[in-house]
């Protein structure tokens, strides 16, 4: 593919205007940003459901249609996600050589959920009931290319206990993008594309998971066979420590002092990247996120004091 790197404006899944980056040539303008590793590249599955599909090509580089908004929010939101990785965790893209970021939106009819495939992410449109286009949430991308940055790292194995930790570390980060680019953040996930007639619900809720009937104590976890043993279920036991991490809070009587968003971030980055392992348990997953605290600040800082209390509060020693 060759031509001119150029930028665009469009509109996304909301109808919120903003600007992307593009690479313009005879043919029209193409949704690759070769500003960012080794690039990101939407594509169109046009409501099949082959991926990738079709390289994403507008004729006049401005992207205003109602079909353009899952594709612009999937190109702008990739870059996005690279950018917190790459300026606050120094990550070059999810295997930190580069790897190119492709997408690909309009898959299948109506289907409600967004998934990393293992090589890239694939977000449907949703029923427009249940969900609206996947990609409309920050919280959602950042979420699925979290799953490729687990898999290139700790590679937690997707089921039990390992899977929750592998779900819940989406969750952090895909919130945590969400702080930084402050995209109407909140401890909610993919509240801007769930139920669109329900205002105030979300998927899931880090700050209170019972609203989603899911657990917010390691006593209370899930042990049936459903959703790879609960992966996106028992993802509520650290979804809570996380949100007392970073917030502060008492829960179920243990008291933990608030260490903000930032350090939460490095201290779970450094955990996920050097500390877990494919079979990590829960038990496994606070002795792992002590070390990484205990590393940055020492092990008798009120962030190792905070992070045991995260976890404790949760049930989890
Ligand atoms: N949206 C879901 C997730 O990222 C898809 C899945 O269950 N794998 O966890
Ligand atoms: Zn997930
Ligand atoms: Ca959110
Ligand atoms: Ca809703």
């Amino acid at each position: 593919l060759t031509g001119n790197d150029s930028t665009a404006t469009g509109k996304g899944v909301l109808g919120d205007t903003k600007t992307f980056n593009t690479l313009l040539n005879n043919n029209g303008s193409y949704l690759v940003d070769r500003t960012r590793g080794d690039g990101i590249f939407t594509y169109d599955a046009k409501n099949r459901t082959r991926t990738p599909g079709t390289l994403w090509l507008d004729s006049d580089n401005v992207y205003n249609a109602a079909y353009d908004g899952a594709a612009v929010d999937a190109h702008a939101y990739a870059g996005q996600t690279y950018d917190y990785f790459q300026n606050v965790h120094n990550r070059n893209s999810y295997d930190g050589n580069g790897a190119q970021l492709v997408s690909t939106v309009h898959y299948g009819r109506s289907y409600n959920n967004a998934f990393w495939s293992g090589s890239q992410m694939v977000y449907g449109d949703g029923d427009g009931s249940q969900f609206i286009p996947l990609s409309g949430a920050l919280d959602v991308i950042a979420h699925e290319l979290t799953h490729a940055v687990t898999d290139t790292t700790a590679d937690l194995i997707y089921q039990n206990e390992s899977g929750a930790i592998n779900e819940s570390m989406s969750d952090i980060f895909g919130t945590l993008v969400e702080y930084h680019f402050n995209n109407n953040p909140d401890w909610q996930v993919g509240e801007d594309i769930y139920t669109p007639n329900v205002a105030g619900d979300a998927l899931r809720s880090m700050e209170d998971p019972t609203l989603s009937g899911d657990p917010d104590h390691y006593s209370k976890r899930y042990t049936g066979t459903g959703d790879y043993g609960g992966v996106h279920i028992n993802s509520g036991i650290s979804n809570k420590a996380a949100y007392l991490l970073a917030n502060g809070g008492t829960h179920y009587g243990v008291s933990v002092n608030a260490i903000g968003n930032d350090k939460a971030g490095d201290i779970y980055y450094r955990t996920l990247t050097q500390y877990l392992t494919p079979n990590s348990n829960y038990s496994h997953f606070r002795a792992s996120t002590i070390q990484a605290a205990t590393d940055l600040y020492g092990a008798s800082s009120a962030e190792v004091a905070s992070v045991k209390a995260a976890f404790s509060a949760v049930g989890v020693n």
